[in-house]
């Protein structure tokens, strides 16, 4: 059997939360359904997904360092965190191979607090506003690095 090269995927703070609230501006999936979206998308390039949900920032931070040691490429919607955290900005550019920022609105076109992003300088690439369809795109996009680094 072929081992599979994996991809974290990783979600921040109240993202558990999809599905239940604000379906206006999030749509009506479960996290749990944009993972299986990404896993879906990951199979067909051959690749697998790990995923890892956490709201504390220091867990993220660990599952980051973690992922030096096997991952291929990290996605990540690190919600809130994306627009204050320095600390996930040092850990993801501790990481060598490609990194794929993901939000499903698009942040640029909401509160201004949500216009910068400490995260996108150490990131390959960003992309946000299209919902579910993010979680497909953003593997795809990791899978196009990956050939194009081989
Ligand atoms: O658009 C995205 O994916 C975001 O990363 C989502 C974050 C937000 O803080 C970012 O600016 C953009 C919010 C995460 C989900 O928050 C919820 C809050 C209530 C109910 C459901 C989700």
């Amino acid at each position: 059997m072929s081992e599979h090269r994996q991809i974290l995927l990783v979600s921040g703070p109240n993202l558990d939360l999809l599905g239940e609230r604000e379906p206006a501006i999030y749509g009506s999936e479960t996290l749990a359904d944009h993972v299986a979206r990404a896993a879906k998308e990951a199979e067909r390039h051959d690749l697998a997904l790990r995923h890892v949900q956490s709201n504390h920032e220091g867990e993220l931070i660990e599952a980051i360092h973690d992922a030096r040691g096997w991952a291929v490429a990290i996605i990540i919607n690190a919600g809130a965190f994306t627009h204050t955290s320095w600390a996930l900005h040092d850990a993801l550019a501790a990481f060598d191979p490609p990194v794929v920022e993901l939000h499903l609105s698009n942040p640029a076109a909401r509160e201004p607090f949500r216009h910068t992003s400490v995260i996108a300088p150490v990131a390959d690439g960003v992309i946000a506003g299209f919902g579910g369809l993010g979680y497909s795109l953003a593997v795809e996009a990791v899978a196009r690095l990956l050939e194009a680094s081989s």
